[in-house]
C-alpha cells in the first residue's frame, strides 16, 4: 500500500518539478526583460549643459565647424603661440587678444537654434574662422535628436517582450494550478 503510493507520486513528482524549472526560467527571463528595458530607456536630457572644447591653434580653429544642441557651452582655448581671439560676428562674445602660451580662453553658453559664426582678430584673412550651429527650432532636427538617443524604437521592442514574457509566464502558472 505504501510502496504503491510512492509509486504513483515519484513521476508526478518529477513532473511537477519540471513545470517549476520552466517556470523558474520564465521568471529568470521576466527580469531579465525588465533589466534590457531599463538599460536602452533612454537618459532623460543627458545632452544638456554639455561642454565642448575649440582650441585656437596656428592658425586656426581646430574644430572649425561645430554641431551642438541648446545648452551646450563652448570653450575656445589658446593653444597656439601666436596671439588669437575667438570674436563672433555677431557682438555675442569677444575674448579680446590672447597672448600665445597663456592659459587664456572665452565661453558662451548657446540656447538658441541657429548658426553662429565667428573669426580670430589676428588671423581672419588666413581663414581663421569658424562656426557654431544649434541644432533644433524645426520638426526635422527633433526627429533626429529622437533616433540618436533610442528613444521609442528601443523602448517599444523591449515593452513588448516583456508582456510576452509576462504572458507566458501567467501561462505557466495557471497550467500548474
Ligand atoms: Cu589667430
Amino acid at each position: 500500500m505504501v510502496a504503491g503510493t510512492r509509486g504513483l507520486q515519484a513521476p508526478s513528482e518529477g513532473f511537477a518539478g519540471e513545470k517549476e524549472e520552466f517556470v523558474k526560467k520564465l521568471l529568470f527571463l521576466v527580469v531579465l526583460s525588465l533589466v534590457v528595458a531599463l538599460v536602452l530607456a533612454p537618459p532623460v536630457g543627458a545632452q544638456q549643459g554639455e561642454g565642448v572644447t575649440v582650441r585656437m591653434e596656428d592658425n586656426y580653429f581646430d574644430q572649425a565647424n561645430i554641431t551642438v544642441e541648446p545648452g551646450t557651452t563652448v570653450t575656445w582655448v589658446q593653444a597656439g603661440d601666436n596671439p588669437h581671439t575667438s570674436t563672433s560676428y555677431d557682438g555675442l562674445w569677444d575674448s579680446g587678444l590672447i597672448q600665445g602660451g597663456a592659459e587664456g580662453s572665452v565661453s558662451y553658453t548657446f540656447e538658441e537654434p541657429g548658426t553662429y559664426s565667428y573669426f580670430c582678430g589676428p588671423h581672419e584673412d588666413q581663414g581663421m574662422v569658424g562656426t557654431v550651429t544649434v541644432t533644433g527650432g524645426t520638426e526635422a532636427s527633433g526627429q533626429q535628436q529622437l533616433a540618436a538617443t533610442g528613444g521609442p524604437s528601443l523602448v517599444l521592442p523591449a515593452a513588448l517582450l516583456l508582456l510576452g514574457s509576462g504572458l507566458l509566464g501567467w501561462a505557466a502558472l495557471r497550467r500548474i494550478s
